[in-house]
């Protein structure tokens, strides 16, 4: 028995092949293999960077999916199929709107898999997959179990290692998929398991994927303390309310935290509160900001920045109070702070999102409200009617903050700040090492197309189970 795990790519460029070179392991292929018992061979193949050898046998391709690389996916997922081998899919796309991956694919794999991956493995060395199987979230890689990083080597990946403390997030901010996944709660893995994993590998330096590492801050300050001694350096995603308890604060630094992807999203309140982006508004107390109080974030950077954290600062751009003008001015703010890295997202509907509804509610969904399939959306344009701005004002307005913040110019002033990048030469050099890459990326997705064909993916494939693949090589 041979499991083939693929990654897919987003798309492709117009004149050539799309290689992503900010690419990173990919932590769930490696949690799937390692939970495969040891007589089932397993491979890897990543479309990012790897032509997919779609002819060398294997019995069973199973495909993460998150809604970007859909189109590709079912492209992937369609040449298996040709081929006479079976195909799965399963991740965050499959979970949050299965109907459409059913038509895809032989099975699909609604929520985490740790539960009952034996379960698939067994059934499809039987021969006998079920067309669904369904697992609810929870703690990740229980038991200890061991990601096969082995898989992850010559693959030309980040020289970071991406491991899990934790998973979800107890807010429910209106546009993410997180939220609706976890169905709002967080799962903290055992300390002792995670530990074990660091030292199981070589690196020190390590990126924690947890959705909201911050989530729960008892959790964390209990996980940080055991962490002390490892003396690894380390970032992660986490949310902005951190910055109200100075004992985690002292604790994240201690740890080795270099610093967090945290979502500002917005600089207006109202936006704010309509997104129900709860952490940007808890202060000491958990006492709620008064709107004339609103300080533009001028205390939690401060904060921040005491503590010499490198920040990933992430917008979400295109809210209803959200207006061309104030975008830039979100441009001017993040260059003012000299974050060391910026996300400029456009909103975007994901579906069985609250966002979703409502604005398929307010009939302002473009690309017949699948924008993800559609053959003419491109990366990073506008998939709704924004309130204040027409949609390509919107495209327009992100595209100049990312072309603002990525000129040999600005990564050269953002640079100069000693409480933060010039703080110490690792920080130094992880903010020089990593300001190009994401540069290079940022330029090279802004509007690349999604899949590597223009025909909808399945259309080659009218009832699959019935196509032998002599028929396919005959027509
Ligand atoms: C780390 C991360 C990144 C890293 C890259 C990671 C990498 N390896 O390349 C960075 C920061 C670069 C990144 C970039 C982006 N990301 Co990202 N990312 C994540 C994050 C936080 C963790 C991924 C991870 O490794 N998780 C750990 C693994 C073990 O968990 P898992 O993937 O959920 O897998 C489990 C189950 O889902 C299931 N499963 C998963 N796949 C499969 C397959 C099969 C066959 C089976 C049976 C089961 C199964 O079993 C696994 C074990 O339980 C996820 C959120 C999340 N919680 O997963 C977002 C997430 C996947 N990213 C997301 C997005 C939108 C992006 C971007 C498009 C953002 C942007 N605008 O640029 C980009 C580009 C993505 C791309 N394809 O190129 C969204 C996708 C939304 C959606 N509805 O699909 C997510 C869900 C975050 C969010 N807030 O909504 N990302
Ligand atoms: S804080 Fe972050 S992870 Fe949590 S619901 Fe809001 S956007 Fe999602």
């Amino acid at each position: 028995m041979k499991i083939t795990f693929i990654k897919p790519n987003i798309g492709r460029l117009e004149h050539s092949l799309y290689v992503d070179e900010g690419r990173m392991e990919p932590l769930q292929l490696g949690v799937l293999a390692g939970m495969t018992p040891a007589h089932v061979e397993c491979v890897i193949y990543d479309d990012r960077i790897e032509e997919i050898p779609f002819d060398e046998p294997t019995d069973l391709a199973a495909i993460t999916v998150e809604i970007y690389t859909a189109r590709r996916a079912y492209e992937i997922a369609e040449e298996y199929r040709l081929r006479g081998v079976p195909v799965i899919l399963g991740g965050f796309h499959p979970t949050l709107f299965p109907d459409e991956c059913r038509r895809h694919a032989d099975s699909i794999f609604i929520g985490d898999a740790e539960l009952i991956w034996h379960e698939v493995v067994a059934d499809a060395e039987r021969g006998e997959l079920k067309p669904e199987y369904r697992s609810p979230p929870g703690i990740a890689q229980q038991g200890g179990i061991k990601p096969r990083r082995d898989l992850f080597r010559n693959k030309g990946y980040l020289p970071i290692t991406l491991m899990q403390f934790s998973r979800g997030c107890r807010f429910a901010c209106d546009f993410c998929a997180i939220s609706v996944f976890f169905n709002r709660s967080h799962y903290v893995r055992r300390t002792r398991e995670v530990l074990d994993e660091i030292e199981s590998q070589e690196r020190k330096f390590i990126f924690f994927v947890d959705d909201n590492f911050l989530s729960n801050h008892e959790a964390a300050k209990s996980f940080l303390r055991d962490l002390i001694p490892m003396r690894i350096r380390w970032v992660s995603q986490a949310s902005l309310d951190m910055t109200n308890d100075p004992e985690l604060m002292q604790l994240l630094v201690d740890s080795g935290c270099m610093g967090n992807v945290i979502g500002f999203e917005s600089l207006n309140p109202t936006n704010l509160q309509r997104m129900k982006k709860g952490p940007n508004f808890l202060r000491r107390g958990n006492e709620k900001i008064k709107r004339l109080g609103w300080d533009y974030y001028e205390k939690p950077i401060q904060i921040l920045r005491d503590h010499h954290l490198q920040t990933w600062a992430a917008f979400t751009l295109g809210h209803d109070d959200d207006t061309v003008e104030s975008i830039r001015a979100t441009s001017d703010f993040a260059m003012h702070h000299k974050f060391c890295f910026a996300a400029y997202n456009i909103l975007m509907p994901y579906p069985n999102t609250p966002l979703y509804r409502r604005l398929e509610s307010e009939g302002r969904l473009l690309y017949d409200g699948k924008w993800w399939l559609h053959p003419e959306y491109r990366f990073n344009h506008a998939a709704f009617v924004p309130k204040k701005m027409t949609p390509d004002e919107l495209t327009e307005a992100c595209w100049d903050c990312r072309r603002r913040w990525n000129t040999l110019g600005s990564i050269l002033w953002r640079m100069f700040d000693f409480k933060t990048h010039l703080s110490s030469p690792m920080r130094l050099l992880a903010y020089l090492q990593y300001n190009p890459i994401y540069a290079k990326e940022a330029k090279k997705k802004q509007g690349m197309m999604f899949g590597l064909h223009r025909r909808d993916p399945g259309t080659r494939l009218e009832s699959p189970k019935e196509i032998s693949i002599e028929e396919v090589v005959g027509t």
